[in-house]
């Protein structure tokens, strides 16, 4: 039983849906402009979505879709760069909305005093570009990103790193996430968690999740309950999340 104190959330696929239409989209530009034939449609990204981190993702495509092709890790971490790039670009001009409930809920939050982070195997600068369009990213007070801790999701380091530099008991927290990986990394730390699914997740095992929902919904555009008992709620709200906690 805990007392709620803090919110901490994914970023790709929770936030907003960067994947297909954003990370996805990048990654090609990124190998198009280095001469590459690799061409990651919609379908295979799903696949390699497997694997978190965007460098630790061309290091499977290539061990398992291109093992006849070598290369070292600067050229992958050079590609990586450059795909960052495309996708501060493609954010900038598009831009990917917040999903359903997100912003809400984080309003609702910072008014209620509660504190906020960010959890995510994505690069930091990511996390800046997709906030930048929509929320001041001040508003959180950790942001744990990419390769701050040694191994990413479904390891439990990133989140174990938020608890530490916020000095809170897991108990006191929610943590949200979209895939398999994000919630085994969250329950392994010992966060109670919340699942909000899209298109690459919804056939995910979520057993462990406290919720799984379509989105966190709005006041008028309710959410789809998928596992759970949200008491009667048809979007996430703090009263919801201070019960679910309580016990
Ligand atoms: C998302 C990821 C990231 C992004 C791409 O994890 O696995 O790798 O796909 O970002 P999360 P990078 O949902 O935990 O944020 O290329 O910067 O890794
Ligand atoms: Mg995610």
């Amino acid at each position: 039983m805990g007392a709620l104190q803090a919110l901490i959330f994914d970023v790709d696929g929770t936030l907003a849906d960067t994947e297909r239409d954003g990370h996805r989209v990048a990654f090609n530009q990124a190998f198009v402009n280095a001469g590459l034939d690799w061409d990651w449609s919609i379908e295979l990204y799903g696949k390699l979505l497997a694997v978190t981190g965007g460098k630790e993702r061309m290091r499977f495509y290539l061990d398992t879709y291109r093992p006849d092709v070598r290369m070292n890790d600067q050229t992958i971490a050079d590609l990586h760069k450059a795909k960052n790039q495309y996708y501060a670009q493609l954010l900038e001009h598009g831009g990917i909305p917040l999903r359903p409930g997100v912003k809400r809920l984080l309003e609702a939050a910072r008014a209620a005093n509660l504190r906020l982070a960010i959890s995510t195997t994505t690069t930091p600068e990511n996390v800046f570009a997709l906030l930048a369009n929509n929320i001041d990213f001040n508003w959180f007070e950790v942001i744990a990103a990419g390769d701050i801790v040694p191994k990413k999701k479904p390891a439990s380091d990133i989140y174990d790193y938020v608890l530490e530099q916020m000095n809170l008991p897991a108990a006191d927290c929610l943590a949200f996430e979209d895939s398999e990986n994000g919630l085994i990394s969250a329950m392994d730390a010992g966060i109670m968690t919340i699942v909000t699914i899209n298109d690459y997740t919804q056939n995910h095992t979520f057993d462990r999740a406290k919720l799984v929902l379509s989105d966190l919904g709005e006041p008028d555009r309710p959410c789809q309950i998928i596992q759970g008992d949200t008491q009667g709620s048809t979007y996430v709200d703090l009263p919801l999340l201070a019960r679910l906690i309580a016990v």
